[in-house]
């Protein structure tokens, strides 16, 4: 459960959808009286309060997936499938933004779905997909690059100004970026986005993009909410404890892939750098390669920090990286055993189902929004 969010009765929320998805929406499309409508669109919001809500998130399939993706965003979804509605995508025309492969962009598809699977996505309960097979997410991205999304705002973006670097050749694409995501995002009714810290920036602009339609057309977007986790919002690199843990990092030593050999993993661990001093302490200004480890430990080692500083008190750096390169390979034992269990066609056939379910949705949104701005 997100914090602050009040629990779901879940049959009143199952009623009222069923009464929504076959009265209330149909009602409210063939109405025209306009007092009658208002009414009932008011009564819809207070009753949609009981609804269960609607969760997107996605992750690039562009590089081998780290620990950082499944603490910061993956294990997070998992949690929340019980009390939402969750629509988890493969962002692969994000990935694009930068070169990748053909054959082994396809392969990634597959092994990023995978990936969700064995960290426990359940496609019962969820909806898994991949971008590019639902085309209304580049229509809707084109309609906010004209009705929406400023120029200034996507020059503030930090990740675009991390990406781009010094490059002279940079793609249009990553600077649009942020407008894929919030097409991502709006096109599902989504109120709340699980993500890690370095996504906030994105996800305020997908809520300015949705106040900016709504009010030039009317109410077509529900604006959305970011939920980071306290800790692991951040995993930071191995070797520069002030820079994110990355996928695109040359030094693979920087980072733990969730596919790593157990005992590359390991070793990467024990060269992890440390701070000044020998006390394993929590303290990110003045000990963040320490800080970053103890948050590694305490989430995949079900601990809590405070106990953590307690049990290494006086015992120094060495035991206690022993102990978590322990702690990270048993959770990738366990990780890959589940992992290697999937196959491709399984995935491919899970991928096909969610298509359809989720282009089911984004095509009734798209007709409206369609007809909001004009084109039918
Ligand atoms: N180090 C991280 N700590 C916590 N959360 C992280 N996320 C990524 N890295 C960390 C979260 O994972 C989700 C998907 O991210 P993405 O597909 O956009 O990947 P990314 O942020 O581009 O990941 P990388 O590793 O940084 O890739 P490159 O190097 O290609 O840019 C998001 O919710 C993100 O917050």
């Amino acid at each position: 459960m997100v914090e602050g969010e009040r629990p779901v009765p879940w049959f009143l929320g199952d009623i009222y959808e069923n009464l929504r998805t076959y009265y209330i929406c149909p009602f409210l499309f063939v109405c025209k009286f306009a007092k009658s409508r208002s009414l009932i669109y008011n009564i819809d919001i207070i009753f949609r309060k009981y609804m269960k809500k609607i969760i997107f998130s996605g992750i690039q399939p562009s590089g081998d997936m780290h620990i950082g993706h499944y603490l910061g965003a993956i294990s997070q979804w998992v949690s929340l499938q019980k009390d939402y509605n969750c629509i988890f995508s493969v962002v692969d025309y994000h990935a694009i933004t930068v070169k990748q492969d053909p054959s082994e962009l396809r392969q990634r598809i597959v092994n990023t779905a995978k990936i969700y699977l064995a960290s426990g996505i359940d496609p019962t309960k969820s909806i898994i997909f991949q971008q590019s097979a639902v085309n209304e997410h580049v229509e809707l991205a084109w309609i906010f690059n004209c009705y929406g999304a400023y120029m200034s705002d996507l020059q503030k973006m930090t990740q675009f100004k991390d990406k781009a670097g010094d490059q002279e050749a940079v793609s249009v694409g990553l600077f649009d970026y942020p407008v894929l995501m919030a097409a991502d995002i709006l096109l599902y009714d989504t109120e709340i986005v699980p993500v890690g810290e370095d996504q906030k920036q994105h996800i305020e602009l997908a809520r300015d993009i949705a106040r900016r339609f709504n009010s030039r057309f009317g109410n077509a977007f529900v604006v959305p909410q970011a939920v980071v986790r306290k800790e692991g919002a951040r995993v930071m690199s191995l070797l520069d404890p002030i820079k994110k843990m990355s996928k695109s990092d040359k030094n693979q030593n920087n980072c733990i892939a969730l596919l790593d050999d157990v005992e590359v993993a390991k070793k990467k661990i024990m060269r992890a750098v440390t701070d000044s001093g020998s006390d394993v302490v929590y303290d990110t200004t003045d000990k963040p390669a320490i800080s970053n480890l103890l948050t590694i430990y305490a989430l995949l080692g079900g601990r809590q920090i405070k106990r953590l500083e307690k049990d290494y008190a006086g015992r120094g750096y060495g035991d206690f990286k022993r102990d978590l390169a322990d702690v990270v390979g048993k959770f990738l034992e366990d990780f890959q055993s589940k992992y290697n269990r999937i196959s491709d066609q399984e995935v491919i056939n899970i991928l096909a189902e969610g298509q359809s379910k989720a282009k089911a949705l984004a095509s009734k949104k798209m007709d409206k929004v369609r007809q909001m701005i004009g084109v039918r």
